[in-house]
């Protein structure tokens, strides 16, 4: 399928290129870089949200499905980057947010209005018990995940902000609605969908039973009569964001001989490096065997049965070269080529988030809570630390810094000038810059053959030409190993090995030597100095 041969690259509008220097990106902007996105090869962008929003959580709280965020532009500028990107052989993928709407969203003002308009049933609306909260479930960005309404005397449920109410997938009429909505996006010729939180949309019938959060059975049947009614009838890509999902339930999502998406990303890996209580507020040590084990884990178990997305990035996460890298001046290209090789070489869709192939950093200069406009962030600080005093504002810092989803949310750096590029002179963006957009920006990485930008482009180059890369088996070797990766593919006779030092010290690996009659395909290093791989070095050989 040509989406299991594809390269995705994911734009934040909000922080990608502003056309008309009100500090916030928009799709003029978008249309504006369509030359720099082709020349770094990719095939399909997926925009997030860029629909009609109040922007409590930046458009993931959507009013209007069928309208464009004013900030964004207007529908006709939607129209005209569909059509300049589909003549450029680019796709666009949507991000489809159907968990929630806004509670702007006229289906919640009617579903608000009283206990009986025909809108009611669209939302999840429970009674008190006890005089309180129906249950103990958490919003995933603090509190309760029921709100109070006044007006009806009801709570109605969301796992998200109180601005973003959870629909009710049981209802028929419902699901109609959001099948409709799709169906216009497909007719005007976008080429997919990326469903927010999908598997969260189905809710226990008895919200009483302890355990029942998370996904429900019905997610299937609602997910088997979606393909069915709408994506069935299109040449379209799917990926469900499902966070907590196993193995074992991307074969149920995603597998090749059902009918519900085509592929769903997985977070085991994202969690390596955060607290079982505290999450990403608390951050802890990571270990690459774990790392190792849980990707070369989905690497086996959907072989042949589903297809992988790759991804170390996007807008909900910490910029990889930080996280799993070294973001110093000395290790910052060399570590962030090196982790876009150990994922481009696995089996699966390659998913790239912006400033990713520039090696972007964590925002090390956001200095106070004053720096951050997430709201998950700012909600988590005004729990732990103020209401609840559990974590100190110095810690609290600290874990903001290495965790914050505003790491990878500070606008695009694309030259050297005053907000490098991403708006006017003069402008306040939205979001303050990352103060090493001076050297690390993609005039630069343009100007240099060395750099990360030509290091991803050329992986891209390669996946077109060896389909041992897109399709390949996966084999991890020494998995104990804490320093180096290895691991091997291997398709019609030809075997691809890859070995990565994770570490800023030379190692010796007999596997990192130039296997018999094997040819060094990518590397990050100059030459080869055989079984001495140095800091951060990843070598990738093909045998034919
Ligand atoms: O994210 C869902 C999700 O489970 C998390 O990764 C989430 O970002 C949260 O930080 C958990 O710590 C999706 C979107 O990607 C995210 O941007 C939205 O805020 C969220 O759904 C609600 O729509
Ligand atoms: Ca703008």
């Amino acid at each position: 399928m040509w989406w299991q041969e594809a390269v995705v690259y994911q734009i934040y509008p909000r922080s990608f290129q502003d056309s008309n220097g009100d500090g916030i990106g928009d799709l003029n902007g978008i249309r504006q870089r369509l030359d720099y996105l082709q020349r770094l090869g990719v095939d399909v962008l997926w925009l997030s949200p860029v629909y009609q929003s109040p922007n409590d959580d930046n458009g993931y709280d959507i009013s209007d499905y069928e309208r464009i965020m004013a900030d964004f532009g207007t529908m006709a500028d939607f129209d005209a980057l569909l059509a300049e990107a589909h003549a450029r052989g680019l796709k666009i993928v949507m991000d489809l947010v159907v968990n929630h709407t806004s509670d702007e969203h006229r289906w919640f003002a009617e579903s608000r209005s009283s206990r009986n308009n025909p809108y009611r049933d669209y939302y999840i609306w429970r009674d008190p018990v006890n005089g309180g909260l129906p249950n103990d479930w958490e919003s995933s960005f603090s509190g309760s995940a029921w709100s109070y309404d006044e007006g009806t005397q009801q709570y109605y449920l969301h796992m998200f902000s109180k601005k973003q109410p959870d629909l009710n997938w049981r209802n028929p009429a419902m699901r109609q609605d959001i099948y409709t909505m799709m169906t216009w996006w497909l007719d005007k010729g976008i080429d997919g969908f990326r469903m927010d939180v999908i598997n969260f949309i189905s809710k226990p019938e008895d919200f009483s039973v302890p355990g029942a959060h998370g996904s429900q059975d019905q997610v299937h049947q609602y997910l088997e009569e979606m393909n069915q009614q709408v994506l069935s009838h299109y040449d379209i890509m799917t990926v469900g964001e499902t966070p907590g999902v196993t193995p074992e339930g991307a074969l149920r999502f995603a597998g090749f001989d059902t009918h519900e998406l085509n592929m769903v990303f997985q977070f085991a890996h994202m969690g390596i490096d955060l607290d079982p209580e505290y999450g990403r507020w608390k951050p802890r040590a990571w270990h690459l065997s774990d790392l190792k084990a849980i990707m070369s884990r989905w690497q086996t178990a959907l072989n042949g049965q589903a297809w992988n997305s790759l991804y170390w990035n996007n807008h909900d996460q910490p910029r990889v070269v930080s996280r799993f890298g070294n973001d110093t001046p000395e290790y910052r290209v060399r570590s962030a080529k090196m982790l876009g090789a150990v994922l481009h070489y696995q089996q699966g869709t390659p998913y790239i988030y912006q400033g990713e192939e520039l090696g972007m950093t964590n925002a090390a200069n956001f200095t106070s809570l004053a720096d951050y406009r997430d709201i998950e962030t700012l909600n988590a600080y005004q729990e732990l630390v103020v209401d609840q005093e559990e974590i100190t504002p110095a810690d609290m810092l600290t874990a903001m810094h290495k965790n914050s989803r505003d790491n990878s949310r500070t606008p695009m750096q694309w030259d050297d000038s005053a907000n490098a590029g991403f708006t006017s002179t003069g402008v306040t963006p939205w979001i303050g810059l990352n103060d090493r957009y001076p050297e690390i920006n993609a005039a630069a990485a343009l100007a240099d053959p060395d750099s990360v930008f030509y290091f991803y482009q050329e992986m891209n180059r390669l996946r077109r030409e060896y389909p041992i890369i897109t399709y390949g088996d996966y084999t991890l070797l020494a998995p104990e190993d804490e320093a180096v990766w290895t691991y091997e593919r291997r398709d019609h006779g030809q075997r691809l090995c890859l070995t990565a030092n994770f570490t800023d010290q030379t190692v010796n690996r007999a596997e990192a030597a130039a296997p018999e009659g094997g040819r060094l395909l990518q590397s990050n290093y100059a030459d080869d100095a055989g079984e001495a791989l140095r800091p951060y070095e990843v070598k990738v050989y093909l045998q034919e």
